[in-house]
């Protein structure tokens, strides 16, 4: 094994983030062939996943590390496709730095923008790496200057070239250190070390300046920085080291490094650039933490993955923080008492639950026992570990800052906490989105409709984006994610990993019904032939209620027309129907049933036989009730490229949605509206061809509203009218 372990100051922890395509996943395979790391599969070590492998992208977070000069860095792969981008900002939690890979030819794209935005928010350091150099755009100087001023003019001043890329006949073969002013060259297609040589000629002057844009936005406001560079026209080079290290760290610059992955120019500058530049661990400031005392249950997390429970730390949380001083401050440190974050869940058929976690404090070793903080119980680290990408391997120890993984923890989920007994702490995980499209699915046979839930609740441990419920009302199997490519590759892993096979449906919309009048009806049921008879005899009132009211009962009843003990049989009676529906099977909601008057039979009558009248009673109301179907209108939130701004309201009204406002900000435009959710089902889908791709969108229940009554004929039309089910 001999495994090293390494010292806090000897990590850096980089999550490489960017839009789909700009080679992430082919970066650190690159990287990882430059520092000769062994790894298992050559290709791409962190998407390896045949779902990801069939689709050539990544789809959820993988770890790789490469050791270079003594230091050992962990590079986090993440997906840069739309649907899966969430996951881009559970990287950066455990990060201290994010690489944000720039595709060469098509610059900042619509997923660049928003790992930007998730980096800046966690005020977390950032390096370009302009990937793909080997592409022409960066073979002309004028193209070059452009994909600069973009990046700029996007993501503000502090965007500034550490390097050029040398270019030639055969292309993108070498980069300019603008830091030591040297040259370095490579063979493309080979070990991905170059070789120092001498700037050339023409890029000398480019250098120079480019060198002292440099120096010059490093020691701004540095007084004196600016003070060695006035006097003596430039800064001695540990000098300048020092600086730039500084202000990666305080997000006082944005450096922008050149690669190519496909031929593997540069990799070695680039490990050099982050073993140099990038903060280590307990460079960075300390993390914050959560304390709950006192009252505060635990084990309010988020197993099962079912609606809004993935917010429950933060609120918890929150709440204290208003009542008292409860965030404390956690320094990443050998010599504080052990504390580790889980960052993410793998759940593997053979080996089981892989956690992933960063050591936040104090040193890790195997056989530990720590406290799950938001469980409230005792985990076992039997055998604790490293990945490279899908291979765990076994390490002794790691140290604060690190990234490692441990084997079958029994309680412990992504987002949780663990320390030493007796402290309790939580750290913030970032919350998952809400899903934005649900399917229906059917198990294919009776077995897989066994082994549908747990295969689906180990996909939900790893898989925070999505949820998995019985609909009550339609009694459907929903599944909801990000959207369609994600649900097929859950269904594809279910068949693959748990040998279970379904089928995707539309889901069926869950219409309600109501009604617009209020009427009275009667309903008698009496059956007195041979033996015991039966009698039931009851008068009810209708009335609508507003939208959300539900369901009212009222006895109103004097005098004796109808024993008290009858009354509550009335009211199952009328309410046992109204779940089944009248116009088309779905539940009766928002009306008052009011009992006023009736009559019974001192041997005859029954709870059965009165039941039964109110059911009759409920359906003589109907007659003049107005029923009127409701159907579901959700909150749309839709983020698209301002180009495609026209044709997506315009394809919204088609849909009946009420468009609510839009907000521009540079080249993105977020559109609000109420639609339909009978006109969202397929969205995805349009939405991906109306953008190409760059679009996405949330949604989330609003209200209930009446069906359009020539839309409600249709659903009416083609659903079953309920049975009329009689017990005898
Ligand atoms: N020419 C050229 N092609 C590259 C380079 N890097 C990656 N590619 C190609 O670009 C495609 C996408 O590369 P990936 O590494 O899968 O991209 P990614 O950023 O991981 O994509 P997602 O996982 O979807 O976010 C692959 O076909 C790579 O071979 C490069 O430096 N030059
Ligand atoms: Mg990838």
């Amino acid at each position: 094994m001999g495994m090293k372990s390494y010292a806090s100051s000897d990590i850096r922890n980089i999550a490489l983030v960017g839009h789909s395509h700009c080679g992430k996943t082919a970066l650190i395979s690159a990287m990882l062939k430059t520092a000769r790391t062994p790894t298992d599969n050559g290709g791409a070590v962190t998407a390896y996943e045949e779902e990801e492998i069939a689709r050539g992208i990544t789809m959820s977070n993988a770890v790789a590390f490469a050791e270079w000069h003594g230091t050992r860095i962990n590079l986090i792969d993440t997906p840069g496709f739309h649907l899966f981008v969430y996951e881009a900002r559970a990287a950066m939690v455990p990060a201290e730095a994010a690489a944000v890979v720039i595709n060469a030819q098509n610059g900042v794209e619509s997923v660049t923008s928003t790992v930007w935005k998730f980096a800046e928010e966690m005020n977390l350091p950032r390096v370009l790496v302009i990937n793909q150099a080997d592409h022409a755009r960066t073979a002309s100087e004028a193209e070059r200057d452009l994909l600069v001023e973009g990046l700029r003019e996007r993501f503000g001043r502090q965007v500034i070239p550490v390097q050029l890329p040398i270019v030639g006949q055969q292309g993108f073969h070498g980069v300019v250190d603008l830091v030591t002013m040297e040259a370095f060259l490579y063979t493309p297609r080979s070990d991905g070390i170059g070789v120092r040589g001498p700037i050339p000629a023409e890029l000398e002057a480019p250098a120079k300046a480019a060198h002292e844009a440099l120096v010059e936005l490093v020691a701004e406001g540095k007084d004196e920085l600016m003070e060695e560079f006035f006097a003596v026209g430039t800064i001695p080079r540990e000098h300048l080291v020092r600086a730039i290290h500084e202000a990666i760290r305080e997000d006082r610059i944005f450096p922008i490094l050149y690669t190519s992955a496909l031929s593997n120019v540069a990799t070695d500058h680039l490990l050099d650039f982050i073993e140099v530049y990038v903060p280590s661990p307990h460079e960075r400031p300390p993390i914050a933490a959560h304390t709950l005392r006192g009252t505060l249950s635990r084990g309010n997390g988020k197993v099962g993955g079912n609606g809004a429970s993935a917010g429950a730390p933060e609120a918890v949380a929150g709440a204290q923080t208003e009542s008292g001083d409860d965030t404390i401050l956690c320094s990443v440190d050998d010599a504080q008492p052990a504390t580790l974050f889980v960052y993410k869940t793998l759940v593997d058929p053979f080996a089981g639950r892989i956690s992933f976690f960063k050591v936040i404090s104090g040193c890790i070793r195997n056989e530990i026992s720590l406290e799950n903080y938001n469980r409230g119980e005792a985990e076992r680290l039997t055998h604790i570990g490293v990945m490279q990408g899908r291979k765990l391997v076994e390490v002794a120890e790691l140290h604060a800052g690190d990234l490692g993984v441990v084997a079958k923890l029994r309680v412990t989920q992504a987002g949780d906490t663990l320390g030493v007994k007796g402290h309790d702490l939580r750290i913030d995980a970032v919350p998952a989105p809400e899903p934005a499209m649900t399917y229906a699915i059917e198990p294919k046979s009776r077995a897989d409709e066994d082994k549908l839930a747990p295969a689906l609740h180990k996909l939900m441990e790893e898989d925070l984006l999505l949820r998995f419920y019985r609909d009550p009302q339609t009694n459907d199997f929903l599944l909801a994610g990000a959207g369609q490519m994600h649900i097929e590759a859950v269904v594809s892993k279910l068949r693959r990993r748990y040998h279970t096979e379904v089928t995707l449906k539309s889901p069926k919309v869950p219409y309600r019904e109501t009604i617009r009048a209020a009427a009275t009806g009667h309903g008698r049921h009496k059956k007195q032939s041979g033996g015991h008879g039966q009698f039931g005899d009851c008068k009810i009132r209708m009335e609508p209620l507003p939208r959300g009211a539900g369901f009212e009962f009222i006895n109103d009843i004097f005098g004796g027309a109808i024993p008290r003990q009858f009354v509550p049989a009335i009211e199952k009676g009328i309410q046992e129907t109204a779940v089944r529906g009248h116009l088309a099977g779905h539940p009766m909601v928002d009306f008052r049933a009011t009992v006023f008057d009736g009559s019974f039979h001192e041997v005859d009558s029954s709870e059965m036989a009165f039941k039964i009248a109110g059911r009759l009673a409920f359906r003589a109301c109907m007659e003049q009730a107005r029923p009127a179907l409701l159907e579901p209108i959700m909150r749309v939130e839709i983020d698209i490229p301002d180009a495609a701004a026209g044709a997506v309201v315009g394809d919204l009204n088609s849909r009946r949605g009420r468009v609510q406002g839009m907000e521009t900000q540079g080249q993105r435009a977020v559109v609000s509206a109420q639609v339909p959710l009978a006109e969202m089902l397929s969205y995805g889908t349009t939405l991906t061809s109306m953008t190409r791709g760059e679009g996405s969108f949330r949604m989330e229940m609003d209200h209930y509203d009446f069906v359009p009554s020539a839309i409600a004929d249709k659903i009416i039309a083609t659903s079953k009218r309920p049975v009329e089910e009689l017990e005898e």
